[in-house]
């Protein structure tokens, strides 16, 4: 410990009512400090309603890897907050109520509303916590800052030293992504900074939400900004919810608002998915239930229909698209399979009609002919190809289709149109903190899903099956001896895939003994992937900490995060953790380079200058007028664009080359068609160069079907962002855990609502509640990601979290087969747990109890 260090500072830095009500705890009448004497402490739950005149009103956003970024507005009392409400148009200085299309409301959804029971919920993390069991087991105690981050570094040293620069493997992900400070994320993150500065870093890089989608879109436009913003869709003919419900499912802040307007203006909907959802309801759109994973199959047989009866938009082609056809081929790969040859069957002597498609997806062939000649005919139409159907096996293929039947009927750059894709739609200004040369730096790149694979097999693991990125240097090929797991902002082991599988290399990892592996996780809050963990550390919320929000993929807008109230009990935010271990391990001055040693004990002023400094990137790039005071003052700064976004308008109107290698929108992919040798790549294994039906691994059209005969889907969850808020008593009262399935299907296994049933694999086991309805296609049972994990004694989640029936292959291009699960289902006399309690929903005895 070094004399900077002074832990008896932490006291200064609970708020004098804090501080009050800890002394008041401490004598057995509860007193707190009123005007510096003290007086009898009153807990506000007990008090009159307090009117908002009795209260400050801060305005902040809420958070999280959630589909959209909306405000929050928090009135405190002292430094409590008691209430939550949300933007009501006036913050910007416009008139109260004002809501209109250029300028909307960032109104929350119930989740945001209900954020108050996360900040301070009995799971919520509040001092260092060291475990004292076995990993999984549960036990932890209380230990101070000094102990915690002394036998970190120690650890961290050790395992480098011992095991090489591959030892330590960064689960960074996007809990906190959207902030522009303090960010978790897999590559601008603040722990792959921290990670690769000291020497010891696998990096992870496909991405669970849509990694078919980026391979897709990097190929196809060189770029994952293909996404309008969502005031385009009010101008839509035709919106195709392609494996889409934003009504559950956030994909931006204000979509239904939009596709409200498109519905007033006449536009028509239609859903394909396998189970009608409430998007669909809600815009009483025409229903296709498709079998899952099999969309690419049914794009290419729309795509045959339309070539067929030349509804295709040759001149647009011609100009824009690489590979279309033979027409369009480059002159290097003449000769070569052009798309359209792969249709029409030229190439493989398989035309891939409607009536082809059809055996495959299970959707008429004439439904087929109908929504072809539909999106062909109406102009403009928007062909949203969500991300769902691509989280599968093969998923990239689905996505590259898609994109060929959005480039062939010239929907891509006009307004009404729809190229998504990834849909990342306007640029926002998304970094604060310093990202240079230190950032990011690895000495190892995993598929995120394999890691479990990798310290099972380690070192008998192909670099394919790893799904290694290439390097330059002598660390090519090295497969990481991983001993060691650095948890940010991400719930992994309780949201990747094969749960089992992560939980037996876990296992692993203990029998190279006590001191030979390291996991840390950081949190807010106690979490399965915590209950696994050597060391938690108390993370600060966005409440409690100085940063700006982004949107989320869509929305052209930035909302100021003051700290609203002190830091809860002991925690400190990633970046003071990240600086005050870089200083312990000697780079301290060059991880944070504004910050001192005494970052760890006061933030404010430094965290303050990397946003003023963001902020004059902001005036400057973007046109804001507002000053750093202004901004602040008002809480949120909505841009109004000239016109709607649209994703390639340049590119169209004005001959702007796309950013592939050839220029032009590239069905037949230069990169692809270049490689020499596929275990070479990350990829690890043939992709063909045009999009194509590959039969997923596991279907209703298997083999394994027989044994299997359920597809399981594991769509987002309203009332949850992936794991969070499983926790939050309002939310549950709004939703169950359950599985959705159709009444034939129940009837003939004689189960009825409200029955718990149990689905399981070779891969594991889950017991959920069930759900009967039409609504679901027959074959199929539907099951939200996300809930806490929580393993009988038998090894059977009681929870229902569906990633102990997933699989960790990763598609070729990195998608996660999150989709691809063929399951059992049969009626169970096992009990449901859909929380750690049901009725407390605390797992808080897990640290309050004195071991
Ligand atoms: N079966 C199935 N599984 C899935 C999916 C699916 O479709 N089906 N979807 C996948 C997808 S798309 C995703 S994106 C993943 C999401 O997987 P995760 O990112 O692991 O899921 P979250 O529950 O959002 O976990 C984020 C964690 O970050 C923490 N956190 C939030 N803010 C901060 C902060 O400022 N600092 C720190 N240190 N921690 C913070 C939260 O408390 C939470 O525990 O799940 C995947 N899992
Ligand atoms: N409320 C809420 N919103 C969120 C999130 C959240 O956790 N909660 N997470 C955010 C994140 S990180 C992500 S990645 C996005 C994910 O966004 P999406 O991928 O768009 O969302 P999902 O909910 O997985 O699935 C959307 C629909 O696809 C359908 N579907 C599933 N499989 C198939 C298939 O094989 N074919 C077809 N045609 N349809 C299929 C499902 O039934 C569902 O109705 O959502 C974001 N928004
Ligand atoms: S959509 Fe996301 S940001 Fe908006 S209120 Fe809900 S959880 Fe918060
Ligand atoms: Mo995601």
């Amino acid at each position: 410990m070094t004399k900077h260090f002074d832990f008896n500072r932490l006291a200064n830095l609970l708020t004098p009512s804090r501080r009050g009500f800890l002394k008041g705890a401490a004598a057995t009448t509860a007193t707190a400090l009123v005007g510096g004497k003290a007086a009898p402490a009153r807990a506000f739950a007990y008090e009159p309603y307090p009117r908002d005149d009795d209260l400050t009103t801060v305005v902040t956003s809420c958070a999280h890897n959630c589909g959209s970024r909306h405000m929050l507005v928090a009135h405190k009392k002292g430094d409590v907050i008691v209430r939550l409400s949300t933007d009501n148009g006036s913050y910007q200085g416009d008139a109260y109520g004002t809501d209109t299309e250029e300028k909307p409301q960032l109104r929350a959804c119930l989740r945001g509303r209900s954020y108050r029971l996360r900040l301070y919920s009995p799971e919520r993390l509040l001092y260092p916590m060291k475990r004292v069991g076995a990993r999984g087991e549960a036990k932890f105690k209380r230990i101070s800052w000094e102990q915690a981050l002394t036998e970190i570094s120690e650890r961290m040293v050790h395992l480098r030293e011992t095991y090489g620069p591959t030892a330590l493997l960064d689960q960074s992900y996007a809990g906190a992504s959207y902030g522009v400070l303090h960010k978790s994320d897999q590559i601008e993150g603040l722990l792959g900074r921290f990670m690769g500065m000291f020497g010891c870093r696998t990096n992870s890089w496909s991405v669970p939400s849509y990694q078919g989608t980026t391979s897709s879109s990097r190929w196809t436009f060189g770029t994952i900004q293909d996404g309008n913003e969502d005031d385009a869709f009010a101008h839509s003919k035709l919106i195709i919810m392609w494996g889409w419900n934003p009504a559950y499912t956030f994909h931006g802040g204000n979509t239904f608002y939009y596709m409200r307007l498109a519905k007033q203006r006449g536009c028509k909907f239609v859903l394909i998915d396998p189970q009608y959802t409430d998007s669909a309801s809600a815009y009483d759109a025409w229903w296709i239930p498709i079998r899952p994973n099999t969309d690419a199959a049914m794009l290419a047989g729309m795509a045959y229909h339309i070539f067929a009866t030349n509804r295709h938009d040759q001149a647009f082609i011609d100009r824009f698209v690489q590979g279309m056809d033979p027409g369009t081929m480059p002159e290097w790969a003449k000769g070569q399979e052009s798309f359209r040859e792969y249709i029409e069957g030229t190439s493989d002597g398989i035309a891939k009609t409607p009536e082809w498609a059809s055996e495959i997806c299970g959707v008429p062939a004439e439904n087929i002919i109908k929504l072809a000649e539909m999106y062909a005919d109406t102009k403009p139409a928007a062909l949203k190809a969500s991300w769902a159907p691509g989280r599968a096996a093969y998923g990239e293929q689905y996505n590259r289709m898609a994109a060929a039947v959005q480039a062939m009927t010239g929907n891509i750059g006009i307004l009404g149109g729809c190229a998504e894709g990834v849909g990342k739609g306007w640029h926002a200004e998304s970094i604060a903190y310093p990202y240079d040369a230190n950032s990011n730096i690895w000495y190892a790149s995993i598929k995120s899903d394999r890691w479990a694979h990798i310290v099972l097999n380690y070192p008998n693991v192909s670099r394919e099956e790893a799904g290694l990125w290439p390097r330059s240097d002598n660390l090519d090929g090295v497969i990481p001896n991983i001993r060691g797991i650095f948890w940010q902002g991400s719930d992994w082991l309780n949201q990747l895939t094969n749960i089992n599988k992560e939980i037996e290399a876990i296992r692993k990892l203990d029998s190279y003994g006590e001191g030979e592996s390291l996991l840390v996780c950081m949190d807010s809050t106690i979490t399965p992937t915590g209950i696994w963990a050597d060391y938690l550390l108390p993370i600060a919320t966005h409440f409690e900490r100085h940063d700006v929000a982004l949107p989320w993929y869509k929305g052209h807008y930035y909302i100021h995060r003051p700290k609203v109230i002190e830091p809860l009990g002991e925690s400190k935010t990633d970046f003071q953790v990240f600086t005050e271990l870089a200083y312990r391990l000697g780079f301290g001055p060059a991880y944070n380079p504004r910050a001192s040693r005494d970052y760890f004990h006061d933030p404010d002023a430094v965290d303050e200058a990397y946003l003023v400094a963001w902020w004059e990137k902001v005036q400057s790039h973007q046109g804001v007028t507002w000053s750093w005071e202004e901004f602040k003052k008002r809480g949120v700064y909505k841009f109004v664009l000239p016109e709607p976004h649209v994703a390639f308008r340049d590119q169209i109107e004005k001959g702007v080359p796309f950013e592939t290698p050839s220029g032009k929108i590239e069905i037949f992919s230069t990169t692809l068609a270049q490689v020499q040798d596929w275990t070479r790549t990350q990829w690890g294994y043939h992709i063909p160069a045009i999009p194509k039906w590959i039969e997923p691994w596991e279907s209703l059209n298997h083999e394994k079907a027989k044994e299997y005969p359920f597809h399981m889907i594991t769509p987002h969850p309203r009332w949850r962002t992936h794991s969070i808020f499983n926790n939050i008593p309002w939310l549950r009262e709004t939703f169950s855990q359950e599985t959705t399935m159709n009444t034939a299907d129940a009837k003939r296994l004689g189960i009825v609502t409200g029955d718990t049933i149990e689905l399981w694999n070779e891969r594991g086991k889950v017991v959920t509640p069930v759900h009967v309805t039409e609504r679901c296609m027959p074959g199929v049972v539907v099951l939200f990601e996300g809930s806490w994990m929580d393993l009988d004694e038998n090894g059977v989640d009681r929870s229902g979290n569906p990633d102990f029936l997933t699989l960790d292959n990763p598609s070729p291009a990195g998608a996660f087969a999150y989709n691809t699960i063929l399951v059992d289902v049969r009626k169970s006399e096992l009990a449901h747990r859909p929380g750690w309690d049901q009725l407390a929903t605390a797992r808080s005895h897990v640290f309050r109890r004195d071991y």
